[in-house]
């Protein structure tokens, strides 16, 4: 099942470019200082997911409208991601999101709307 997930997403990845047009930072057309300021206030932050899996797609939607600089691990290509995921997160589910904080405990958050949630509300930190 989770093969047929990796080929699927391999295939599909193209396609989800085009229709995002580029999950990079600046896709969203905010101006470079916003762009600097949302990645500092994101250090720290990383995005588990898989290609295919459509909770995490509605995520990296999000990432890409809002212009918000997260590195993502593909659990289905990476296996010492999927490890750390299982191992660290505590669940084989995606997407989630691992977040570090210098002097903190690092925290796993899974449940995307939990993630959108708090991406929203971080997001509008000064
Ligand atoms: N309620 C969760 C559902 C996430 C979910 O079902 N993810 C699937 C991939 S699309 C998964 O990781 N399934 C594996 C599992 O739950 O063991 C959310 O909204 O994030």
């Amino acid at each position: 099942m989770w093969e047929l997930a990796r080929y699927l997403g391999i295939a599909t990845r193209p396609i989800e470019k085009m229709m995002l047009l580029g999950a990079r930072a600046n896709a969203s057309g905010k101006p470079a200082e916003e762009v600097r300021r949302l990645s500092g206030l994101f250090q720290g932050h990383t995005l588990y997911h898989f290609q295919v899996s459509p909770y995490a797609w509605i995520v990296r939607r999000t990432l890409v409208k809002w212009g918000i600089p997260i590195p993502m691990r593909d659990i289905l290509e990476d296996p010492a991601a999927w490890k750390e995921l299982v191992t660290q997160g505590g669940k084989d589910q995606v997407p989630c999101l691992k977040i570090e904080t210098p002097g903190a405990q690092t925290r796993w958050m899974y449940e995307s709307r939990d993630i959108i949630a708090y991406l929203k509300q971080k997001s509008k930190q000064g």
